[in-house]
């Protein structure tokens, strides 16, 4: 039986797909912009900070833009965005996603939210799971992006874990980067190829249960 162990879940690729609205308001920006940007382009996105996300577009385009340019770009972009996730559901919640927390929860294995995301509370309000995480570190809390650890860390000081007990589920290779860098296990969500430093890879969130986490 697991034990003294917790996990910490990055939101958006691993508990819902989000990925698909962020790219809808970034294809809008790049549009405008006059820049070409395809689906192969967003996944260089996958767990990138807002900011980060568009330096990386600016980037594609070869352009530069002002402060307050970008400014205005980013707050375009996450009103567009927001619009885009008003509607979402439980029912958007990836495969076997809302069972593993359940399952989680009632075999009292301590679990916490780490993402880059600025919107991640609203999201999970929304997904009706807020009150079931023991702690929530978003794009708020944070000084230092993915790759950096900063995000697990905090995540494992709230939890009152040792990172080496903590077990992170992670659909960007950032993601597994920031976990490794923290000291902590990685299981990787989609190709292996994109996940190479993660302890397991998994192609899909239906495969993830607590056997998996027992083991690591
Ligand atoms: P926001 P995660 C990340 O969330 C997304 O993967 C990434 O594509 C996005 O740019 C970032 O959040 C910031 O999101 O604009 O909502 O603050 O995967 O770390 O949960
Ligand atoms: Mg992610």
């Amino acid at each position: 039986m697991i034990n003294n162990k917790a996990i910490i879940f990055d939101l958006d690729g691993v508990i819902v797909d989000t990925a698909k609205y962020h790219f809808i308001a970034w294809q809008e920006v790049a549009r405008q912009l006059g820049i070409n940007f395809t689906k192969k382009d967003n996944e260089l996105l996958k767990g990138v900070s807002r900011i980060q996300s568009l330096e990386i577009i600016l980037k594609l385009g070869k352009k530069s833009l002002s402060q307050s340019q970008k400014d205005r770009i980013l707050e375009a972009k996450n009103q567009q965005y927001l619009a885009l996730i008003s509607q979402m559901n439980e029912d958007e919640m990836l495969p076997g996603i809302k069972e593993l927390l359940w399952d989680l929860k009632q075999k009292n294995i301590p679990f916490a939210l780490g993402s880059a995301s600025k919107n991640a509370r609203r999201i999970l309000e929304a997904l009706n799971i807020t009150d079931w995480f023991t702690a929530i570190v978003d794009g708020n809390d944070v000084s230092k992006a993915k790759p950096d650890p900063e995000v697990f860390l905090i995540a494992a000081k709230r939890l009152g874990m040792q990172p080496k007990n903590c077990i992170v589920v992670e659909d960007a290779q950032a993601g597994i980067l920031a976990a490794k860098r923290a000291g902590m296990k990685a299981i990787g969500i989609g190709q292996a190829e994109n996940l190479q430093q993660a302890d397991v890879v998994l192609p899909d969130t239906k495969y993830l249960n607590v056997d998996i986490f027992d083991k690591l």
